[in-house]
């Protein structure tokens, strides 16, 4: 299998890890949907980061449908994503506030990096950063009420999706979501990265 994607993307990050998490077999290319469109749009041409190239030379994507199928290959005893409905509705409550946290990251670095000067438009930009700021308020919440697993044996795909958003929200837009003000995420965030199989998939 080869996962397609730089690991600056939230999303090719969060699928490399949970990969190594699972213990499967990947290669992984290091391929930019910007600076090598035309080389992405090789091997996938509707150029979306995560790309996963199954066995049989399928091409895959979306994380969540790439981890979905992953899941199933690494077996029933896998434990990325709980089967006890509890563990379920709690993993996907922290999944979409993580996925929403990085889309709406990513939305307003495309607006900033992408769009020229005159063009941007500042109600959206803080309509989408207003969204940003509700999805690590719940984020904090929820840690706040019940803090995530800490050791890596015990970290599932809900605990990465999470890590790797706040992460990822600080590394490109470090002024937008106060540290101070989400201290259950700031802690959580920097015991994940100093985890080896984080430190090993590095946001670059
Ligand atoms: N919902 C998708 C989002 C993936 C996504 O938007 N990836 C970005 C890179 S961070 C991308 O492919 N951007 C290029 C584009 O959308 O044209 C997922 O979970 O994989």
């Amino acid at each position: 299998m080869k996962l397609i994607g730089m690991l600056d993307s939230p999303y090719v990050r969060r699928v490399a890890i949970c990969m190594k998490l699972l213990g499967l077999d990947f290669e992984h290319q290091s391929v930019s949907v910007f600076s090598t469109y035309d080389q992405f749009a090789k091997i996938n041409p509707v150029v979306k980061a995560p790309t996963l190239i199954a066995d049989n030379g399928s091409a895959l994507m979306d994380s969540t449908v790439i981890l979905q199928y992953l899941a199933l290959l690494a077996g029933p005893g896998q434990r990325l994503f709980p089967t006890r409905p509890d563990e379920a509705l709690r993993a996907a409550r922290l999944t979409g506030l993580a996925l929403a946290a990085s889309e709406k990251s990513v939305q307003i670095v495309y607006e900033r990096n992408l769009r020229p000067a005159e063009k941007q438009h500042e109600p959206w930009v803080e309509r989408v950063r207003t969204q940003l700021l509700a999805a690590y308020a719940g984020l904090e919440r929820e840690l706040a009420a019940a803090p995530l697993p800490e050791r890596q044996e015990q970290f599932d795909a809900a605990g990465v999706a999470v890590a790797v958003a706040w992460y990822f929200t600080h590394m490109m837009l470090p002024e937008m979501v106060s540290k101070a003000a989400h201290p259950q995420l700031e802690k959580f965030s920097a015991l994940a990265e100093s985890l080896p199989v984080f430190r090993e998939t590095p946001a670059v």
